[in-house]
């Protein structure tokens, strides 16, 4: 699969692929990406990113030209069929069924604004869907699509080693994680819950999903909620 990000500051993305699975995907070319900085396409001679509002206000707006070209640029070498993502606050909430759709496309172009946000004819004109991150005010979209790339990354076929490890672990079903420990199985006078050293393998299944759903209702009723209404269908 392929990233195209369109970005003013290209190291940010570049770091994040640069280790971890992702690292290990993009060695392996099982994943690419590539940056597009909008300040490479300016028009003007003091090649301006930013302008003020029309209207006046506060902050600055990314200047459509630069975005455009930088968009145009990107859409070249991507795939055929990639959506132009843009990250913001405007977006549905990013989620892990988002992440599987996204998992099963060639490529996507994901833009990432800075300061107010970009000029809203170039979302009106080019860009297909908009993706939130949540509810908070942060300083650009780079962060977003890191997140949104290394969600959507481990769930390409071959990026984690252990195919069943993406599928079966709690959250994909709906659920959280039941508390995970490891060695010693005393520390500080802590012990580790019995049944974790039984080498029962049935009895510690059902221990770690009754852990799971009792932490799921009490920590988040909404995934709780939503989790029964996806069992009964
Ligand atoms: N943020 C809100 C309301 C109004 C503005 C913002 C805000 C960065 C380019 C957008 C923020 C949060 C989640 C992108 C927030 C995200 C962004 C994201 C983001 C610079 C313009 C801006 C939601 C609090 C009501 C700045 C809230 N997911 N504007 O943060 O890009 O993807």
């Amino acid at each position: 699969m392929r990233f195209d990000v369109i970005t003013l500051f290209p190291e940010m993305i570049r770091a994040q692929s640069a280790h971890g699975i992702q690292g290990r995907a993009v060695e392996r070319g099982l994943v690419e990406v590539m940056t597009w900085n909008p300040r490479d396409y300016t028009q003007d001679r003091h090649g301006s990113v930013d302008d003020r509002p029309y209207g006046g206000g506060p902050g600055m707006v990314m200047k459509y030209e630069p975005l455009t070209g930088a968009l145009a640029a990107a859409r070249v070498r991507a795939p055929a069929g990639s959506p132009v993502v843009y990250l913001s606050p405007q977006g549905r909430v990013f989620d892990q069924a988002t992440a599987r759709r996204f998992a099963g496309l060639q490529g996507m172009a994901l833009l990432a604004g800075r300061y107010e946000g970009v000029d809203e004819r170039l979302i009106e004109s080019q860009v297909d869907e908009e993706v939130s991150l949540g509810d908070f005010v942060m300083t650009g979209g780079e962060l977003a699509a890191q997140a949104l790339i290394d969600a959507t990354v481990r769930l390409i076929p071959g990026v984690l080693g252990n195919a069943a490890s993406t599928e079966e672990e709690s959250f994909s079903q709906g659920l959280l994680e039941h508390p995970q420990y490891t060695r010693p199985s005393n520390w500080q006078g802590r012990a580790i819950p019995d049944v974790l050293m039984s080498g029962h393998h049935g009895e510690i299944a059902k221990w770690r999903r009754a852990m799971s759903e009792k932490l799921t209702q009490k920590r988040r009723p909404d995934l709780w909620t939503a989790y029964q209404a996806g069992r009964k269908s």
